[in-house]
């Protein structure tokens, strides 16, 4: 959107805004117009969740035909649906365990209902007073209509975006809509030239998850200003072409917006077909032949245009390489397959996960969400998905993701306005590393926690890069080579080491307040040079080179501190958080982590008798830290304070593998309120590994920290092992030397707080009172250099 013009709507806007205040003026309210059909308020309505135990009881939950709330029937794990009284009293009566979610679904309903009222008057009172135009920057505050003759709708968002970038964007009517012959629509960006491969993104299929057309919208825009401005977006777009269907079911959008918000499917018949239960690929299963359900199938496989459109589109464009099918609700980023319990084999597999994973770490490295990166079917087995279709049918790399909420709450497919524009960023982050890997060739991804922010003044650091061929042919491992550059300088290369897909390059010492930049090359069998990220030089990673001041250190060797290994709702039966020294098994570590050390908490010390003898069972075990001061001393601000643990995390044995997550959750104030800063869905190969977060990009940091590992079993057979050591807060920036004597806080001040502690620690034979040459002993050097440095302040 051109910057000036929508300044100028935003403030006709607001202007109005201000004057409609005082003046009345009798504009129709009413949304939804001329529909026969009333709209549905929901009242008295209940929310609840379903555990039916039963054959019976699973078809009587079935039989009601409620409204499903949730993805869809999961294994064992309870099902959100909307009942009427009357169905609650069916459910009851067959005996049905369930729980009450909430026990009237009206008011939120209407509420919302009467949020979108005022929005729409809004407009129409503009109307009167002569508005520039509906399109500006307010667009991705509320959700929008399909079409609307007063308020912004998706359509004309879109004719809009064609109209400020005739260039860059086109599109092209690719079916009808089966109920109201709307048309469905694919928008192609591209900037041009012949044979590119293309991105294919889908949304809008289910009708009631509004924030999923918002998002894939949202995504085109940002693609479509960054060109020519954005280093990465222009690199991704001279190399690639990304189609859109962002409303691919719009019968069924618009009769949520108008008749029933929680409208899933098409409008076929009136009773509708669920779009995605209606491709080929597994057709029929994890889906209903009853056209009541929410998840009807229909009559076989591409029964409906709205899915036919979208086949032959795809077959149509045979430059697509990948698809991604936006839907929501739950924080996940699914790939196939959907439709059956098996992993995709081989190296197709690997990429498919891996690209999820680096799309999940984005995310939270964007805004601190977490989205379960997993194969479809671990959430429920589901046939007939677009997802399936276009990687089985089509030999595209296919993922679906679920948007925000994640499925703790109550919430689900109505998540307020506010949510829009953090849920698109954070996607578009991710969608833009599915867009690079696409553009480049290969994928690629910072192992051990993603690219550094940070690194240390004075010490060369590692970074290891998982490097695949995602969009080409074989690599060769032996040209993975490593450009750095400090400070704006020429960029200079340097082999990194690594055999298959795994290489580990040196960043080089630098000195405090500079800036390293790097990027990462790799040569193809067929000599083309592949580059990571994309734009390499154009657009490389970059860490601020910093000082280092410790606040907090434990190795856990002794065994002097408040942690708790216990959590009041832990439930695991066996593999508890213990302290102790590790003893091997092939999911759990022999060493810990601290050199010259052997202690570290781990999930059942024990080997026990077989591998699956002492792992975690059952529920969860919850490690909790002592209170920890990350309230930063005098010349470090918020931003500079980080805390790094080292972990071990094993899921992968087992009858039931990867299938369980090793959680990190943080708290600024002593423990209350806990936000996830980490979760570990993959484990670490068999290796310890290091997480370094900085605080502020979750909270702030405070003197009442607490971190908490969690580790659950969830899913009966498989073994899950996880260890933590050596747990540092840190302060990292460049405030002059720090005086060697400040060793304990509060730093920045001299007081007997450091006398104390440089005498207990030169007592105790601790590292703390090493102050000056020979490093690794306590001498007289170190007491003359303690009280020198002390008493010169
Ligand atoms: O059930 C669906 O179609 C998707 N979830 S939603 O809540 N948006 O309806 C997810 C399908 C993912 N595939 C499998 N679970 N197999
Ligand atoms: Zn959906």
């Amino acid at each position: 959107m051109n910057a000036y013009r929508a300044l100028v709507r935003a403030f006709a806007r607001r202007a109005a805004v201000v004057t409609l205040t005082t003046a009345s003026m009798t504009v129709s309210a009413q949304l939804f117009v001329d529909h026969a059909e009333p709209w549905k308020t929901y009242d008295g309505q209940t929310l609840i969740r379903t555990w039916p135990e039963t054959p019976r009881q699973i078809l009587a939950v079935n039989a009601l035909n409620l409204v499903l709330m949730d993805e869809s029937l999961r294994v064992g794990g309870g099902t959100a649906w909307i009942a009427t009284p009357d169905q609650l009293e069916a459910l009851r009566h067959v005996g049905v365990r369930l729980d009450i979610i909430d026990g009237d679904v009206g008011p939120r309903v209407r509420a919302e209902r009467a949020r979108l009222d005022a929005e729409r008057t809004l407009w129409q009172q503009l109307d009167v007073f002569g508005r520039v135009a509906r399109i500006d920057d307010s667009f991705f505050d509320e959700y929008r209509p399909y079409q609307d003759d007063a308020a912004p709708d998706l359509l004309e968002f879109l004719d809009q975006l064609e109209a400020d970038h005739p260039n860059l964007i086109s599109s092209q009517v690719i079916g009808q809509s089966q109920a109201e012959n709307r048309p469905i629509t694919a928008h192609t960006i591209s900037t041009g030239g012949s044979n590119k491969p293309a991105v294919f993104f889908t949304a809008g299929a289910h009708a009631r998850e509004w924030i999923n057309p918002m998002t894939t919208i949202y995504m085109m825009d940002r693609l479509l200003d960054g060109y020519g401005v954005d280093a990465g977006i222009t690199t991704i777009l001279d190399a690639i072409d990304v189609h859109v269907v962002a409303m691919s079911n719009p019968d069924g959008y618009v009769y949520s917006w108008e008749t029933d918000r929680f409208w899933r499917k098409t409008r076929r018949g009136g009773f509708g077909v669920d779009w995605n239960r209606n491709f080929s690929a597994g057709f029929g299963l994890g889906s209903s032949g009853n056209t009541g359900s929410d998840t009807y199938r229909g009559t076989g496989a591409f029964s409906e245009p709205e899915t036919r459109a979208i086949r032959d589109f795809v077959q149509a464009n045979p430059e697509i390489v990948a698809h991604v099918d936006v839907h929501s609700f739950s924080q996940l980023i699914l790939y196939p397959y959907g439709y059956t319990n098996d992993l995709v084999p081989g190296f197709e597999g690997e990429v498919l996960e891996s690209i999820a994973e680096r799309m999940s770490d984005t995310i939270m490295g964007v805004s601190g969400e977490f989205y379960n990166p997993q194969p479809a079917a671990q959430l429920y087995i589901a046939g007939g998905t677009s997802m399936d279709w276009t990687f089985e049918g089509a030999g595209l790399l296919s993922w679906t993701y679920e948007l925000r909420p994640n499925s703790q709450g109550a919430g689900g497919f109505d998540p307020p306005p506010t949510e829009i524009r953090p849920t698109a960023e954070e996607c578009f982050e991710a969608f833009q590393d599915l867009l690079g890997s696409a553009a480049s060739g290969i994928s690629g991804r910072v192992l051990n926690g993603g690219p550094p922010s940070t690194v240390n003044e004075g010490q060369p650091q590692d970074v290891l890069v998982e490097i695949l061929p995602a969009f080409t042919g074989p690599l060769d491992p032996s040209t993975a080579t490593l450009f750095t550059r400090s400070d704006g300088g020429a960029f200079v290369p340097s082999a990194m080491n690594g055999s298959s897909t795994a290489f580990t390059g040196t960043l080089p010492a630098a000195t405090c307040g500079q800036t390293l930049e790097w990027y990462v090359t790799i040569g193809g069998a067929d000599g083309i040079e592949y580059t990571y990220p994309v734009a390499g030089d154009m657009n490389p990673f970059s860490a601020d080179v910093v000082g280092v001041q410790t606040a907090f250190f434990d190795d856990l060797e002794a065994d002097n501190l408040d942690w708790s290994l216990n959590a009041t709702n832990d439930d695991a039966t066996s593999g508890r958080w213990e302290r102790g020294d590790p003893e091997a098994t092939a999911a759990q570590p022999e060493d810990d982590h601290t050199p010259d050390g052997t202690i570290a908490f781990v999930t059942g010390v024990a080997s026990g008798g077989s591998l699956g003898a002492n792992d975690v069972d059952d529920g969860r075990t919850t490690l909790t830290s002592p209170k920890l001061n990350a309230a930063p001393p005098a010349g470090y601000s918020d931003e500079d304070a980080f805390i790094v643990y080292h972990y071990w995390y094993s899921n992968d044995t087992g009858a039931n593998p990867n299938s369980d997550a090793f959680t990190v959750r943080l708290a600024n104030d002593n423990g209350v309120l806990w936000e996830i800063i980490d979760a570990d869905t993959t484990g670490t190969n068999n290796a310890w590994a290091k997480r370094s977060i900085r605080i502020a990009d979750f909270m702030q940091p405070t003197a009442d920290m607490r971190i908490q590992f969690i580790v659950t079993d969830l899913n009966g057979g498989s073994v899950v092992e996880a260890a933590v050591d050596d747990v540092t807060v840190e302060f990292r920036g460049c405030v002059g030397s720090p005086n060697p004597a400040d060793i304990a806080p509060p730093f920045g001040l001299l007081d007997l707080a450091d006398v104390d502690a440089f005498i207990a620690g030169f007592i105790a034979g601790d590292l703390i009172a090493d102050i000056v040459v020979p490093f690794g002993v306590l001498d007289l050097g170190d007491v003359d250099a303690f009280i020198t440095a002390f008493l010169g302040g």
